[in-house]
C-alpha cells in the first residue's frame, strides 16, 4: 500500500488561516516564470513548483498557460453530461466535520429510499434523456451488500441504457470490512449487478494534518487511493476529487493532485479531476465562509498545470455557480458536469447554485464562453457534439 506522507516537513502554524498563500513564504517571480515556461514545453512539474504558483500574484498568467494547455488537449470543445444524481440515503456511521448532509438513525431529516423511489428517479431520468446516475450516500449501519446490489439492479433493470456511476471508496471500504470482502471482490459482485464506474467523492484532503482534523474517523487518503487502484486494474475507470476552501493550506492542496498524478501515472484510470469548493452551512467545521472566485479560478488552473497526465479537469458548476464555473472554461477547464437534477449534499452545506441545470442552460454557459458544447458519456465518449448554435434552442 503506498503510504500518503504529506511532501513536505512544512506544519502550518494556524492550518484554519485557510488556504491563502502565507505572507512568510518568500516566492521569486523568476521561479513562478520558470515553472510556467517549463509546463509550457511540456514538462511535469514538482510539488515546489505547485506550491510557488499559488503565489503567483498574476492569475492572469496563470489563465494564460493553463488555457493554452487545455486547449491543446481538447480544443474549445467542452464536455457536459444529462445525468441525474441519487443519494438513496443520508443515514451515516460517520460524522465528517464538514458534511451537513448525514443524519443519525431517527434523527428528524434521516431517510433512506425503498427500491420504488429509486425505480422512479431512475425512470423519471431516462424519460428526460439521461445518460448517467451518480449515486453516493452515507454509511447506513444496517445495509448489506444486497442494499447496494439491489440499487443498481433496480436503476438497470428500470432503464438498462442509464450508466450507473456509483458509490464512493469510502462506502466501498465500509461494505467490504462488513461483509469481509476484499475490495476487489465487492466490485466484482457490484459490476456483476449493474456498476459502470466510480465517482471521486470521499478523497476530500489526503495530507494527514488536515484529515484528521475534518474527518478523523473516516477512510485514509492512501486506503482512498488504494480503492482507486485496485478498481483501474479491474479495469473500472474511476473520478477523483479534492474539497479545497477550508482548513486546507496550498501545500496540501499541492500535495493531494500529486498524489492523484502518481496513481493515474500507474493506472491512467482516472476519467477527470474536480475541485469541490467547500460550502459552510449547517456543518460542525467552523469555517463560515464560501471561497471566492480567484481561489476557484486559481486552483483550476493549477489543477490544469500540475495534472498534465489527466485529460479533462471539471468545473462543478454546483460548487462554485455558473458565472464561476463558466469562467473557469478560461483557466483550465473543459468540463462542467451535468443537469444533476437533486443534488442534496452541497445543498445542504449552503451552496447557492441550486439543485439543477436545465441542458438548455449548460448550453447557453459553454456556448457564451466561446465554446462548443459536446454531450458526453459517463467515461468521456462524445455523444453530440452541438456544433450549430441554431439548434441549442430546440433543447
Ligand atoms: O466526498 C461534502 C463533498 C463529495 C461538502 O465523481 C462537500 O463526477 C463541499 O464527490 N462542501 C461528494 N463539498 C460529491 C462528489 C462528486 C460530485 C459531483 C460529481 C462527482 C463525480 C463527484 O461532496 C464528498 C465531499 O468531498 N462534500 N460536504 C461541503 N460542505
Ligand atoms: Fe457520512 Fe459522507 Fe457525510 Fe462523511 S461526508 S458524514 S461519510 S455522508
Amino acid at each position: 500500500m503506498e503510504s500518503v506522507t504529506c511532501r513536505t516537513s512544512h506544519v502550518p502554524p494556524s492550518p484554519i488561516a485557510g488556504a491563502r498563500p502565507r505572507p512568510d513564504v518568500q516566492v521569486s517571480y523568476t521561479q513562478i516564470q520558470s515553472a510556467l515556461t517549463r509546463a509550457l514545453r511540456g514538462e511535469r512539474l514538482s510539488f515546489e513548483d505547485g506550491v510557488n504558483l499559488y503565489h503567483s500574484p498574476d492569475l492572469l498568467e496563470l489563465a494564460a498557460v493553463a488555457n493554452e494547455l487545455n486547449l491543446r488537449k481538447n480544443g474549445r470543445d467542452v464536455f457536459f453530461n444529462v445525468n441525474r444524481h441519487i443519494n438513496p440515503t443520508n443515514i451515516c456511521a460517520l460524522s465528517c466535520k464538514f458534511c451537513a448532509f448525514s443524519r443519525k438513525p431517527g434523527e428528524e431529516g434521516a431517510y433512506a429510499y425503498s427500491e420504488d423511489e429509486i425505480a422512479h428517479r431512475a425512470k423519471v431520468a431516462a424519460d428526460s434523456g439521461a445518460t448517467e446516475v451518480h449515486m453516493v450516500g452515507g454509511l447506513h449501519p444496517r445495509w448489506k451488500l444486497a442494499n447496494y446490489t439491489n440499487i443498481i439492479r433496480t436503476v438497470k433493470e428500470t432503464a438498462p441504457q442509464l450508466h450507473v456511476k456509483a458509490f464512493t471508496a469510502v462506502e466501498l471500504d465500509w461494505l467490504a470490512r462488513k461483509e469481509r470482502k476484499t475490495v476487489a471482490e465487492l466490485l466484482g459482485e457490484l459490476r456483476a449487478a449493474g456498476l459502470g464506474s466510480l465517482p471521486g467523492g470521499g478523497a476530500e484532503i489526503f495530507a494527514p494534518y488536515i484529515r484528521e482534523k475534518i474527518c478523523d474517523t473516516k477512510l485514509t487518503g492512501e486506503g482512498w487511493l488504494d480503492i482507486h487502484r485496485t478498481a483501474h486494474k479491474m479495469g473500472l475507470r474511476s473520478n477523483c476529487t479534492m474539497l479545497y476552501g477550508h482548513i486546507e493550506d496550498v501545500e496540501a492542496r499541492v500535495d493531494h493532485m500529486m498524489h492523484l498524478r502518481d496513481l493515474q501515472e500507474e493506472t491512467r484510470g482516472f476519467n477527470v479531476f474536480i475541485p469541490l469548493a467547500y460550502q459552510p452551512e449547517n456543518n460542525e467545521l467552523g469555517i463560515n465562509r464560501h471561497t471566492y472566485g480567484v481561489d476557484d479560478l486559481k486552483t483550476i488552473a493549477i489543477a490544469r498545470l500540475m495534472l498534465d497526465n489527466f485529460q479533462h479537469i471539471k468545473s462543478y458548476w454546483v460548487m462554485t455557480g455558473d458565472r464561476v464555473a463558466q469562467t473557469a472554461l478560461h483557466y483550465g477547464a473543459n468540463d462542467l458536469d451535468g443537469t444533476v437534477v437533486e443534488e442534496k449534499i452541497a445543498n445542504m452545506a449552503g451552496s447557492r447554485a441550486g439543485m439543477a441545470m436545465a441542458k438548455s442552460k449548460l448550453l447557453r454557459v459553454i456556448r457564451d464562453a466561446d465554446r462548443i458544447p459536446v454531450e458526453r458519456s459517463t467515461v468521456y465518449e462524445p455523444i453530440r457534439r452541438y456544433d450549430n448554435p441554431a439548434e441549442d434552442m430546440l433543447q
